[in-house]
């Protein structure tokens, strides 16, 4: 149970998120865009950029990822990026309109030594071209996250997946509880926690409840929720799942935008294979935040212009929008 301040009556417990995820549709959807609608402004969008500072050859097995070294999937394995080539990936991000920038590396756990400093330089020169920070660099220890925090890291992204039974059949070289100890480090260096998951792994949709139940029961609540659907990719274990139904991203978007009332709702990856009407019904479901830009760490994502074009064909706007920013 938790005391968590959803849009429910009550405390939040497993059983009223199941109650909400089994809910008639439609009416999920006018909830989750009324609880919308009371917390934040529905017409804006928040535009994150991805970029890929160091790339595959992981150690861990997480089933869906193309940069997992335990499978085949042709993604090569990268140094790390230098700290110039990311300020000009960033510079440019935030000229095509993101307003946070988020670095990822293919690693289980951050260590400490030159590769980390120069992350840490990377966090210092995106902070200073006025973007949030972002970062999702693996498993971090207390001095670790104190160090981002120090650099000016806004977030830190370190997601569930799914729910706990579920992530032993997706992941076997690390276990949920190093996940949920890695959050609470991020939450106690005074950071902010970015924390979502994956649906279309073959999940149940028990195993949906208990991430939600798992996501709006922290205290605080993430400030980012990333709703990701699996990228499947040639090689991975999970290369031949089927798509997502629609609704039930719709679904998931609703439940976690009641839950979780003032927190960034993106729709992350996995946007290249929906269509743009799903797209609508999750913003009126309540997402109100994307990845932007043609590519996500290793797949790509929809062309900027076509998703401004989205955007403008909805009556929405990015928060980094000179034309309807006041600042
Ligand atoms: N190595 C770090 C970690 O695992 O926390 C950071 C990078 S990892 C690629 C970040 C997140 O990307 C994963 O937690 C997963 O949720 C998401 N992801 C990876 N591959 C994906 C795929 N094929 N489809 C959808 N999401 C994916
Ligand atoms: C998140 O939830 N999704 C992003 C970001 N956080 C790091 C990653 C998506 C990766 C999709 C597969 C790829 O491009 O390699
Ligand atoms: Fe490594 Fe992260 Fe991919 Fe897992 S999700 S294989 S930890 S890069």
């Amino acid at each position: 149970m938790s005391s968590s301040p959803g849009a429910t009556a009550g405390p939040i417990t497993r059983d009223t998120v199941a109650a909400l995820y089994d809910g008639r549709l439609l009416d999920l959807v006018f909830r989750a865009s009324q609880t919308h609608r009371a917390h934040r402004d529905p017409s804006e969008v928040q535009c994150a950029a991805l970029l890929s500072v160091k790339t595959g050859g992981c150690p861990e097995d997480c089933a869906y990822c193309p940069q997992s070294a335990h499978y085949e999937t042709g993604v090569e394995s990268s140094t790390l990026m230098s700290v110039d080539a990311v300020r000009d990936a960033a510079t440019a991000a935030r000229d095509n309109g993101a307003d946070r920038f988020c670095l990822g590396a293919a690693w289980r756990s951050v260590s400490d030594g030159p590769e980390f400093d120069q992350v840490l330089d990377m966090v210092r020169s995106v902070k200073a071209l006025g973007l949030e920070t972002c970062a999702t660099l693996g498993m971090v220890e207390p001095h670790h996250a104190h160090r981002l925090r120090d650099a000016g890291l806004d977030y830190y992204n370190h997601n569930l997946d799914t729910g706990p039974d579920f992530y032993r059949d997706i992941v076997g070289t690390r276990t949920y509880e190093d996940r949920r100890r890695t959050l609470r480090t991020v939450r106690e260096a005074g950071m902010k926690v970015c924390c979502g998951g994956i649906l279309g792994m073959g999940e149940q949709p028990s195993d949906r409840i208990d991430l939600l139940f798992e996501l709006a029961s922290q205290d605080p609540q993430p400030e980012s929720v990333p709703i990701n659907t699996l990228v499947t990719v040639e090689g991975t274990p999970l290369a031949n799942q089927d798509p997502v139904p629609w609704d039930d991203l719709v679904r998931m978007v609703a439940v976690a935008r009641i839950l979780m009332p003032k927190t960034w709702v993106r729709l992350s990856a996995g946007r290249l294979q929906l269509n743009e009407s799903t797209q609508a019904l999750c913003f009126l479901a309540g997402a109100d935040s994307i990845f932007l830009g043609d590519q996500l760490l290793t797949t790509p994502n929809p062309e900027a212009t076509a998703d401004q074009a989205l955007l403008t064909r909805l009556g929405l706007h990015r928060l980094n929008d000179s034309e309807t920013s006041t600042a």
